[in-house]
């Protein structure tokens, strides 16, 4: 283990002892409890396509896994030919890049494996793992043609400093980021927001149209809490891009709930008076200049603009006492990370088929999990500055979280069974809410700066 990474460990040992103590551990009665008693009100916000090495990769916070903590980290020009040279992890990225990383599932099958037709039978047997090594090569492969490498690479490469997203710095600083957090599906982000609204994509894997169809049989977060009379609305930009996620699903549309999926406006008016559903969840607007998810190629400080925006309007509002407001991304959006992804249970019997670069079809089984994305707890009840490492499944195993822990998480907190085997297996995080709320959190966030 490199020295830094040892020093970082034992002061996260010494920080995690000075927290107060939880009530007990994941899936446990107490835990659960006291979730139920303390949060009334959860408000999701999914950014898009970013990385935790990539948008976290300067947060110097102990127990981050990251470049600046535990890097550099490099990926060859060319898997198959190192002679070619490599390139690694440095400060400083872009506010936008232009050149929008690859994140198809293939795109992910390079970046992670080398190879846009891995061997499923040895990926499912442990023999395969992944790399990360092949975020460059795919890159140039995009783009070579007309732009420079060395720009390209660290396109994928580079990561933010603290002072580049001071709104995500303050955040990690005061509240819970989870350092083993991946994307449930390794592909793009329609089958990731059905994921995380349903516990699977139903067999899905690129952004077709029947997202745009409500063409989703499965049920949701949505249908679950209005058949157990717990109310939800669906905030989406107005401006366009992604979502609005609820209206993935047929029963939004065939029992006529599409009322509550409303402008992001109506959702500023509800936190100042107090009028927030048990259930916010918000869609930002995507994907080019001027949108405010992240997405390449909007701008990095117009997403901290809307995570500012939500965050205070919380924060002022009268139900900030009993809110727990996760921030979340979609997935890594061809962003390197290091952490390899693990293996995680299929959902469903689904697969899905798509012809790849090479010629060679390839299957994704949905039986494994994405890159690492950036998730944030948010609230009075919640520790201040913790890093959160791996979770625990119902039978006590160590297992990475996905957007099927929020799932999980809130089965316990409003009385509903997994939806599906992914969102059974997946660690939930009720622990992690403390039995006594801080009075410290900070009432504004620092200004986003906007940069090169
Ligand atoms: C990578 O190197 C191999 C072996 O030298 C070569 O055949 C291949 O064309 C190179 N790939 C790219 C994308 O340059
Ligand atoms: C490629 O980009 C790098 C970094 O921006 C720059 O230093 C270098 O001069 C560029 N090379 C060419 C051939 O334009
Ligand atoms: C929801 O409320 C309705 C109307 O009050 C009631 O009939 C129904 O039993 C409730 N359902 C649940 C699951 O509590
Ligand atoms: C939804 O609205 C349509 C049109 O008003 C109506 O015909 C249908 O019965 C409604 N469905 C439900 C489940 O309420
Ligand atoms: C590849 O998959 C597509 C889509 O499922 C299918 O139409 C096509 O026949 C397959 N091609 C090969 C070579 O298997
Ligand atoms: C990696 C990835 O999927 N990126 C997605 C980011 O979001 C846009 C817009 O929804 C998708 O088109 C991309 O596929």
């Amino acid at each position: 283990m490199h020295p830094s990474a040892l020093l970082g460990l034992l002061a996260f040992a010494a920080a995690t002892e000075a927290i107060p103590t939880r009530p007990s551990q994941a899936h446990s009665a107490s835990a659960i409890e006291n979730l139920r008693a303390k949060v009334k009100n959860v408000v999701v916000l999914v950014m898009e396509n970013r990385s935790v090495d990539n948008l976290l990769g300067g947060q110097t916070i102990p127990g981050l896994e990251n470049p600046i903590n535990n890097g550099p980290f490099c990926n060859p020009y060319n898997v198959t030919n190192p002679a070619e040279g490599t390139v690694c992890s440095a400060a400083t990225d872009f506010d936008s890049i232009t050149d929008d990383p690859d994140h198809a599932v293939y795109g992910n099958n390079f970046e992670f494996y080398g190879s846009f037709t891995p061997d499923n039978a040895r990926i499912a047997g442990g023999q395969l793992t992944p790399t990360q090594q092949g975020f460059v090569q795919e890159q140039i492969r995009l783009y070579g043609a007309d732009a420079n490498r060395t720009e390209l690479s660290t396109q994928v490469m580079n990561y933010y400093t603290e002072q580049q997203v001071p709104v995500l710095t303050t955040l990690v600083q005061n509240f819970v980021v989870f350092n083993h957090w991946h994307s449930d599906i390794p592909g793009p982000t329609d089958p990731n927001r059905a994921a995380l609204a349903s516990g699977t994509s139903y067999g899905h894997g690129s952004n077709d149209e029947a997202f745009s169809e409500h063409a989703f049989p499965q049920r949701s977060i949505f249908q679950q809490l209005t058949e157990t009379n717990h109310s939800w609305i669906n905030y989406y930009a107005t401006a366009g891009g992604t979502g609005p996620d609820a209206e993935f699903f047929d029963w939004t549309y065939t029992s006529n709930h599409t009322d509550l999926v409303r402008p992001l406006e109506h959702f500023y008016t509800a936190a100042a008076a107090g009028h927030l559903s048990e259930f916010t969840y918000i869609n930002p607007s995507c994907c080019g200049v001027g949108t405010n998810s992240m997405h390449p190629s909007g701008r990095i400080s117009d997403g901290e603009k809307l995570i500012k925006s939500v965050y205070e309007a919380l924060r002022a509002g009268p139900q900030w006492g009993e809110t727990l407001f996760i921030l979340s991304f979609d997935e890594t959006g061809g962003f390197h990370d290091h952490v390899p992804p693990p293996l995680a249970p299929k959902p469903d019997p689904l697969s899905y088929t798509a012809t790849t670069p090479s010629g060679a079809n390839y299957t994704l089984e949905f039986n494994r999990l994405g890159g690492r994305i950036p998730t944030l707890l948010i609230s009075p009840w919640v520790g201040q500055g913790v890093v959160e490492q791996k979770g625990t499944t119902a039978q006590g195993q160590p297992a990475s979280y996905s957007a099927s822990s929020i799932l999980r998480t809130l089965g316990y907190l409003w009385d509903f069974a997994p939806f599906n085997p992914r969102v059974e297996a997946a660690p939930s995080f009720e622990h992690l809410i403390q039995s006594s709320a801080r009075n410290n959190t900070p009432a504004k966030l620092p200004p986003p700066v906007a940069f090169r």
